[in-house]
């Protein structure tokens, strides 16, 4: 049986390229044979400095997204990163396996610290990722294709240790979803979708209403020509529309250019964003269901589990390296 990690950060609502990078993703995996951890990555987020007023809410809404996406709970653990102290732990120790040039050479520690300023944790926060993955000694990690090179690095950081103290850690893999692995922004698709984006037309947000999403892709931006042609240096803006629409229809590229080869622009955005509030509209109506009391419940019955595993890694670590 498999092990699966992966995290996503309490950075705001959860929107469709979490969803069609990571969650379905998730969804799928935690409908197979595998033990799953899916967390929810607090300690990550202090990277950005978040309103500590904001935090627990947006903790137990990301938690209900996860839920009303699909992830199965009878072999998936959710949980919250602090709770669980090893993962700090096991970061501190694993940062004497990775090399300082390592972490200044990752593109998003380049392009995070011009945006919020280049602090240790910006360019630490790898090594945190690495923890994370090998504390329940995963072997495979379901991501976006924006964290391809942190996986890169937790597998070397593995390597180097089992290479001096004993092989206790898997080389993870990486699973990227099926297309699409990488949505950008409908207003700036230079740039990736987020959820802290300034521009919050770029993003649609899981609890976005039908007319939000339609008018969002209304304006979306695209180029002068009206062809739908997927090319990601010249047509960024169409390309991520196809990407999606592909996406959520689980056709190719080549597919949704023949099927829209007469329309219009317009009309395709129009297309995009119904399968689009089609593909949203469910998960917000189970999210909205689903009781706070009996996920905070769940949650804590998880942590158990999660703690126990951590715990075990740790212990095993820990008597590795003779402390
Ligand atoms: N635009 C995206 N396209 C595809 N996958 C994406 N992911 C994020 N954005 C996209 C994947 O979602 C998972 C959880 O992401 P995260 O919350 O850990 O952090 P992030 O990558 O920094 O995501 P955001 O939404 O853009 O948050 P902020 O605004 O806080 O930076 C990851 O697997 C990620 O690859």
């Amino acid at each position: 049986m498999k092990t699966v990690f992966s995290g996503i950060q309490p950075t705001g609502k959860v929107h469709l390229g979490n969803f069609l990078g990571a969650i379905n993703n998730w969804v799928e995996m935690s409908n197979g044979k595998n033990k799953n951890y899916f967390c929810v990555v607090d300690l990550h987020s202090l990277t950005t400095h978040p309103d500590p007023k904001d935090m627990d809410e947006n903790i137990l809404s990301t938690v209900k997204v996860l839920i009303a996406a699909g992830i199965n709970l009878d072999n998936s653990t959710i949980y919250v990163q602090s709770k669980v102290s090893e993962h700090a732990q096991l970061s501190w120790i694993l940062s004497n396996f990775c090399q300082i040039g390592d972490l200044q050479r990752m593109t998003q520690f380049k392009e995070k610290s011009s945006e919020l300023g280049s602090h240790a944790g910006i360019l630490t926060y790898p090594i945190l990722m690495a923890s994370d993955i090998l504390i329940h000694k995963a072997h495979e990690v379901p991501v976006g294709d924006d964290q391809t090179q942190h996986l890169e690095l937790t597998r070397n950081i593995a390597e180097r240790f089992n290479n001096k103290y004993g092989v206790i850690f898997p080389i993870p893999d990486k699973t990227s979803g099926k297309v699409g692995a990488r949505l950008m922004s409908l207003r700036h698709p230079e740039n990736k979708m987020s959820k802290s984006a300034d521009d919050i037309n770029g993003t649609i947000y899981f609890d976005d209403s039908k007319d939000d999403i339609m008018k969002k892709f209304k304006s979306s931006v695209t180029d002068s020509e009206d062809e739908i042609r997927y090319d990601l240096d010249k047509k960024a803006g169409i390309s991520n529309l196809i990407d999606i629409y592909s996406s959520i229809q689980d056709i190719s590229h080549k597919e949704v250019e023949k099927k829209f080869s007469s329309s219009k622009y317009g009309e395709f955005k129009m297309e995009v964003g119904e399968v689009v509030a089609n593909y949203i509209h469910p998960i917000f109506s189970n999210y909205d269901s689903l009781s706070d009391k009996e996920i905070l419940s769940l949650m804590k019955t998880n942590l158990e589990i999660a703690k126990s595993s951590a715990k075990k890694t740790m212990e095993e670590v820990n008597s590795l390296l003779g402390i």
